[in-house]
């Protein structure tokens, strides 16, 4: 694959991900990540942007990208769970490497990550964008948007709104979805395809989610999680999302797990949803035949708990190719 050399100016090589006490039987992840400059194609190419300026409270999400890979050479091609090995589906992963972030231009960056994932889009490559901060989310959906022509639904897990207008005047990690439903120009993504789950946590305002509800958005809570059971609301996103769209998006703020299940991140939350539920919210949104991408942020290596943060971020971009790999064997594709 190829990519405009002004865009391959603004991606550095990836730390490869590496070999884990292999069994001969195995086969680890490090054996299935191609070099995309040699791969005729891919279905899922890995790109991570090491980019944390958009954060507020705790920093330390620009060491996500390698966090994640690190935590990702523990993995192999099965999980008996779902059932799915790599090998067998034939799904081929790339690893673009790392945008080039400028910690003191935010502008810049997002200008650049657009740009990036524009281009990977265009490929053909579904992405699986390992942030960084989630201010990140604009820019990752706005490419979608770019080779799409907008009608892009969003499902976003995370624990607060994230729809600020502004942090002092500024873009943060707490604005990009208010900014993907006014800012995107021609084609914003409509509040009827936009849903938030894991909504959950005294960080949280009522003016909000006034919004929110003004503009049609459905947000589930974390407790409305727990109670009705995660695949009922996953079915429930999923018709709303894909609603007269033709692609689906999903942003995965770390942050909207427990602290238990995600203890590394800039705002830890008591009450959020639990691994499982995570993970099957991927598994079950990222098997839908309109799904063109996935960005799992918030991933704080610098502020984690004996790694678990990254072991539980490289088990959500697991399920993520695992869905994929499955989608891919269901559709022929
Ligand atoms: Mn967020």
């Amino acid at each position: 694959m190829k990519l405009p050399a002004d865009i391959e100016r603004l991606i550095l090589p990836p730390a490869p991900v590496g070999k884990f006490v292999p069994d001969e039987y195995d086969i680890e992840m490090s054996d299935l990540i191609d070099d995309w400059h040699k791969a005729d194609h891919a279905d899922v190419g890995i790109i991570g942007i090491p980019f944390d300026t958009g954060v507020v409270i705790r920093r330390g999400c620009r060491f996500g990208p390698d966090g994640v890979r690190t935590a990702l050479a523990m993995s192999t091609s099965y999980e008996p769970g779902v059932d799915v090995d790599l090998v067998s589906s034939g799904i081929k992963i790339v690893d673009f490497g790392n945008v080039d972030a400028m910690f003191t231009d935010l502008k810049e960056t997002h200008r650049r990550v657009e740009a990036v994932i524009t281009e990977v889009y265009k490929l053909g490559v579904t992405p699986l964008i390992l942030g960084g901060d989630h201010s990140l989310a604009y820019p990752d959906i706005k490419a979608l948007t770019n080779v799409t022509n907008g009608n892009v639904g969003v499902i976003m897990i995370d624990g607060h709104l994230d729809l600020r207008i502004s942090h002092h005047g500024e873009i943060s990690s707490g604005t990009p979805f208010r900014r993907m439903l006014e800012e995107i120009p021609g084609q914003p993504v409509r509040p009827e395809n936009f849903v938030e789950i894991g909504i959950n946590g005294w960080h949280n305002n009522a003016f909000y989610m006034d919004y929110a509800r003004k503009k049609g958005i459905r947000v589930i809570s974390a407790r409305e999680v727990h109670q009705r059971g995660i695949e009922d609301v996953v079915d429930e996103a999923l018709t709303r999302a894909t609603d007269g769209v033709k692609a689906l998006f999903l942003s995965f703020d770390i942050d909207g797990l427990d602290m238990a299940a995600a203890p590394g991140t800039c705002a830890p939350n008591p009450g959020g949803l639990t691994a499982y539920q995570g993970l099957e919210a991927v598994w079950r949104i990222c098997q839908h035949p309109l799904c063109r991408g996935i960005d799992i942020v918030e991933v704080a290596p610098p502020l984690d708990v004996l790694g678990l943060t990254s072991m539980m971020g490289a088990a959500l971009a697991m399920h993520f190719i695992g869905a994929r790999a499955k989608a891919k064997t269901a559709g022929g594709g």
